[in-house]
């Protein structure tokens, strides 16, 4: 059987792809943009949140929050390590990001103006992660499927912890409630774009469904998260920013009002309002940790001689 056919028997018995497995350029270019993406979107997505550390309002929120960016930060090496059994080099995949070549999600250019922002942030932006990366829990490259599960089991604690927090400013003052409400007005589109832009303009769903690498297309997710979150926030108390979104029986889902989709191509392309300063950051960090990526190299080096001699 040639490698070609056996890959596509390999996808079409809805078998996993393994690290040592022959597959098609194209394939193993889409999983390192996805996966590296993905890793990106984990490690930039500490700062909004890591900017409420030191003024989290209480020792318990501080120290949930801590843990929260913590496995945030697991998440990325995970996923470097899944990028990595592709042939991707992870300090390549860092160059690329700090220098503008290699996306991260959109949502992480947003800034965080209050603590409800780190309960919105649990509930939506978690949410929307659930709900897009369940299903990559049975996506076709094996080191990827197998990390989402560990992935989800914590997105889905980080997302209650979120729920609890804002359960628990809304029964609190006036004012927290208002900063609640606040935060979700801010949040609640940007978490909807981060499904990515429509099916009629998505330049890879229709290849990523056929190679089960997407389970869903971006607008079926999207729409899954709508349906999703509209009961949680009648039961939060709070209203979400849409005048047109309303419960459409003869669809059995929700209608909503249209993205702004010119927002949405500028935060993509660099220009939202916190995108110079998240990779300025970034890049900050990674030059800072450059004696420690030398020395742990050096030592490396050291064990082989000793070992060799
Ligand atoms: N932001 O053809 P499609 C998290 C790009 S969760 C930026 O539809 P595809 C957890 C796309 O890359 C967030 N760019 O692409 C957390 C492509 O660009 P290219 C991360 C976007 O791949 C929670 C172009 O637009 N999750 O971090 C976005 O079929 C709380 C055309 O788009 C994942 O990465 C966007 N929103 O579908 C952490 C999940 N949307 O390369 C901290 C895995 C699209 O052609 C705190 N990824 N683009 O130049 C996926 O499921 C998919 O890659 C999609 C995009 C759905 C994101």
């Amino acid at each position: 059987m040639s490698l070609e056919l056996k890959f596509e028997e390999t996808i079409a018995h809805d078998q996993r792809i393994e690290p040592r497995d022959w597959v098609p350029d194209a394939y193993r270019s889409t999983m390192v943009r996805m996966i590296a993406q993905h890793a990106h979107s984990e490690i930039i997505g500490m700062q909004p949140e890591g900017n409420w550390i030191t003024r989290a309002p209480s020792l318990r929120r501080k120290a949930i929050l801590l843990a929260k960016v913590q496995d945030e930060a697991g998440h990325g090496l995970y996923l470097y390590s899944a990028a990595e059994t592709l042939g991707a080099d992870r300090g390549e995949l860092t160059e690329k990001l700090i220098a503008g070549k290699q996306k991260y999600s959109s949502i992480f250019n947003y800034p965080t103006l209050t603590f409800a922002d780190v309960g919105v942030i649990g509930w939506l932006v978690d949410g929307a992660a659930i709900c897009n990366q369940v299903p990559l829990c049975r996506s076709s490259y094996g080191p990827y499927a197998r990390a989402m599960i560990r992935i989800c089991k914590e997105e889905s604690f980080h997302q209650r912890q979120g729920y609890e927090l804002l359960m628990t400013m809304m029964r609190g003052t006036p004012e927290q409630r208002e900063m609640v409400q606040e935060a979700v007005n801010r949040w609640w589109w940007p978490s909807l774009m981060m499904f990515g832009p429509p099916d009629a303009d998505s330049s890879h769903t229709a290849q990523s469904m056929a190679w089960k690498v997407k389970r869903h297309t971006n607008d079926e997710l999207r729409q899954r998260f709508v349906d999703m979150t509209v009961p949680q926030a009648e039961a939060l108390g709070v209203t979400l920013p849409d005048p047109e979104l309303k419960w459409n029986a003869a669809r059995g889902h929700h209608d909503f009002g249209e993205i702004d989709w010119a927002e949405f191509k500028q935060v993509v392309s660099g220009n939202g309002p916190c995108n110079a300063q998240r990779v300025a950051h970034r890049k900050a960090a990674h030059d800072d940790g450059a004696w420690v990526r030398e020395a742990a190299a050096a030592h490396a080096r050291k064990i082989d001689e000793r070992q060799r001699s």
